[in-house]
């Protein structure tokens, strides 16, 4: 292999890294970091988003961006399987105690937020889905699924936004959307809790 592949993979590895440990502060996302956390101008669209999060929220707050290429906000939760949608989380780490995670739908499909625990051994994206294209949620710690509302409900719709606050242990976690062949589309991330 030639130095210059090397760098080449070196290169990759440091840049495909979007669980690296980020800053224990804050967890507020603007206009510019949703760009890059999309991946850039690869074709997903930002639908304005038509409510928002409480203001002041306790402890940590991480801020979760839902998002998919679909084409029409009336495609519902159902996707095929190779649909394009990502789940993007920052910070991908925070202090423990209380944590308040923000969903934010930008796509066009109905999302949620699931929070699984993350086994020492295991890394997020490695879990198989059941015949029903969902993954087991053994061991949720809760969920945020409601359309500008607190905690469980029907999902997020295109453009709300969903909330939950709980209190996590220090460990790692993983965020996962559970609705039909979304978490095999790539909905997922890991969170860290120090
Ligand atoms: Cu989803």
């Amino acid at each position: 292999m030639s130095a210059l592949a090397v760098g080449a993979l070196l290169a990759g590895c440091t840049s495909s890294r979007p669980n690296s440990p980020g800053s224990l502060m804050g967890g507020h996302v603007d206009s510019s970091t949703l760009g890059s956390m999309m991946g850039g101008p690869a074709g997903y669209h930002f639908p304005a988003l038509t409510c928002a999060a409480p203001v002041s929220m306790p402890g940590a707050t991480v801020t979760v961006v839902l998002a998919d290429m679909g084409m029409t906000r009336m495609m519902g939760g159902d996707a095929p399987m190779g649909a394009r949608m990502r789940l993007r989380a920052a910070p991908g780490a925070v202090a423990a105690g209380k944590v308040s995670l923000v969903a934010e739908n930008r796509g066009w499909r109905t999302h949620e937020l699931v929070v699984l625990p993350l086994g020492q051994a295991a890394a997020a994206g490695q879990r198989v889905p059941g015949a029903d294209g969902k993954v087991s949620e053994s061991g949720s710690l809760g969920e945020a699924s409601a359309s500008c509302a607190a905690g469980s409900g029907e999902g997020i719709g295109s453009g709300a936004v969903g909330w939950v606050t709980l209190e996590l242990s220090p460990g790692r976690y993983e965020l996962v959307c559970n609705l039909k062949n979304h978490y095999a589309n790539g909905m997922y991330q890991e969170l860290d809790v120090r």
